[in-house]
C-alpha cells in the first residue's frame, strides 16, 4: 500500500469537533493524485481528496475540513478510491488524548500526537506507549473496583440502618 491512513485522532482533549483529525501518509517515493480517492467514516459520511501528496508526504485533515465527526467508539475510518477500500482503521472505546498511530503494519494509541508528521520511535519506545495504555486500563478497573466496593458497602450499611431502625 503507497497511501495508507497513518493517524486517526478521535478523541482529543477539549472539543472533539475542534481536534479530530485524520492524517494520511504516501509511503512511496513517488508523488500521488488525490482525485478519485476520498475518506468516508462509518455512518457513510465522505471527503473528497483533491490536489497532490508527494512522495514521503504526510497530510491532515481535521472535522473543519471533512465534516467528518469521528466516533470515540465504535468507528471505521476508510480511505477508499472508486468505492474500494485502500486502507481502514478501526476505533473502539478512544482514551481522551490519546491517538491512534501507525507503526509499520499495526496501529497503537499513544499520547504522542504527531499531526503531519510520523511517529518515531524506538522499539522499546513503542513497548512504553503499549504499557502505558494496559496501566491506564488497568487504572480504570481498579479504580471502578473500589468505587463499587465503597457503593455496595454504603447500600448494606443503609439497609441494616434501616431495618434496625424498626425493630
Ligand atoms: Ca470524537
Ligand atoms: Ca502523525
Amino acid at each position: 500500500m503507497s497511501l495508507v491512513i497513518n493517524e486517526v485522532l478521535a478523541n482529543p482533549v477539549g472539543k472533539d469537533t475542534e481536534g479530530e483529525f485524520i492524517e494520511i501518509y504516501n509511503n512511496s517515493k513517488d508523488s500521488i493524485f488525490l482525485t478519485g480517492y476520498y475518506l468516508a467514516d462509518e455512518s457513510g459520511k465522505t471527503f473528497n481528496l483533491k490536489g497532490e501528496i508527494e512522495g514521503l508526504e504526510y497530510k491532515v485533515f481535521y472535522y473543519k475540513d471533512t465534516g467528518i465527526n469521528i466516533n470515540n467508539n465504535e468507528e471505521i475510518i476508510y480511505l477508499k478510491k472508486g468505492g474500494e477500500v485502500v486502507d481502514e482503521v478501526v476505533l473502539s472505546g478512544v482514551l481522551e488524548g490519546m491517538s491512534l498511530a501507525r507503526v509499520g503494519e499495526n496501529f497503537i494509541f499513544t499520547n504522542n500526537i504527531t499531526e503531519g508528521a510520523g511517529l518515531i520511535m524506538s522499539e522499546e519506545k513503542t513497548l512504553d506507549n503499549i504499557n502505558l495504555i494496559d496501566n491506564a486500563s488497568l487504572n480504570s478497573v481498579v479504580i471502578t473496583g473500589v468505587l463499587i466496593s465503597i457503593i455496595f458497602g454504603f447500600v448494606v450499611w443503609f439497609l441494616y440502618r434501616i431495618l434496625t431502625l424498626y425493630e
